[in-house]
């Protein structure tokens, strides 16, 4: 972990794309109350947003994703390239992501109290999504087998922490007006129906026809098929995508192909336990 990883307010994240300067970058960010933040536990719908927002922005023109990379057009905050962009001299609003905890957010941001699109997902699928995507990329601590990964994920000792620490903060957090909570199973089931609800938070009246047209190329198949955003143009030193692709499988579920009985067990124990005081309804409870 020490070799690849660094500590930043109790979590590990990546050395290679999150440097002192780059979290200095974040602890000092001025935001603005009409920026537009997706915020994600890792693995949990951020590329996906990465290409609905900007489309809803641009009332279903394709220039901004056909011409930027996915970690151009709405960068992470907290990484490095965010300091390189001139992200204070983009128009309003300014769409960006970030996978901090909401006890990690800097100060300008309760203060500011830009708009959040927090997404979340199944863990299990979390879970199974990360293990392969650890496994693939090359500054990312080798996950090991299965039942290794899952004591590591279940104790929060991967990057970004715990999965429960993340969606709890985020749950609790405060000018709830602000803050519109979706899941990628929501989107999965219906995504047009969730692209007019996000459209609806920001303020963005779009027609039928454009939230159709967004829809459509947002589709796990259309999406792969842009380089933009299917990390095709990381090199594979970093990314081995003959052994994993970025946009692996993209449905709901996929732990049941890959969690035994007693894996899936000792994880819904963990999340009752974690989870108990928890009033919210998550589409995967059903
Ligand atoms: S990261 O590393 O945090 O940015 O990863 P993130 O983008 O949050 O999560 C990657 C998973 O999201 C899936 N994905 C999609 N699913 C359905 N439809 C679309 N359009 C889509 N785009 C990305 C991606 O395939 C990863 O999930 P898995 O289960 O591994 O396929």
């Amino acid at each position: 972990e020490a070799e690849l990883y660094v500590q930043y307010k109790g979590v590990f994240v990546p050395k290679l794309v999150h440097t002192p300067e780059s979290l200095q970058f974040f602890e000092e960010f001025t935001f603005r109350h009409d920026d537009i933040i997706a915020v994600t536990y890792p693995k949990s719908g951020t590329t996906w947003m990465q290409e609905i927002l900007p489309l809803i922005v641009s009332e279903g023109d394709m220039t901004p994703v056909l011409t930027l990379t996915n970690w151009d057009r709405m960068p992470w905050l907290e990484e490095h390239r965010a300091k390189e962009l001139n992200f204070d001299q983009r128009p309003p609003p300014r769409l960006s992501v970030s996978h901090c905890h909401y006890s990690m957010m800097p100060e300008s941001f309760f203060k500011v109290k830009p708009k959040v699109i927090y997404v979340m997902r199944n863990p299990k699928d979390v879970f199974t999504s990360s293990y392969y995507y650890y496994d693939m990329a090359s500054y990312m601590v080798n996950p090991g087998t299965k039942d290794e990964f899952l004591d590591k994920f279940l104790d929060g000792k991967v990057i970004f922490g715990s999965w429960f620490d993340h969606v709890k903060g985020w749950l609790g957090a405060k000018d709830q007006d602000r803050i519109m909570y979706i899941s990628y199973e929501e989107m999965i089931l219906d995504l047009k129906a969730s692209i007019s609800k996000i459209s609806l938070f920001i303020g963005k009246t779009l027609s039928q026809e454009v939230i159709e047209k967004i829809a459509d190329h947002c589709m796990f198949k259309n999406m792969k098929q842009n380089k933009m955003s299917n990390y095709s143009l990381v090199p594979s030193e970093y990314m081995d995508q003959k052994k994993s692709e970025f946009l692996r499988k993209g449905i709901a579920g996929d732990w049941k192909n890959n969690l035994t009985e007693a894996q899936a067990a000792r994880f819904d124990s963990v999340y009752k336990e974690k989870m108990k005081d928890v009033n919210f309804k998550f589409m995967w409870d059903e």
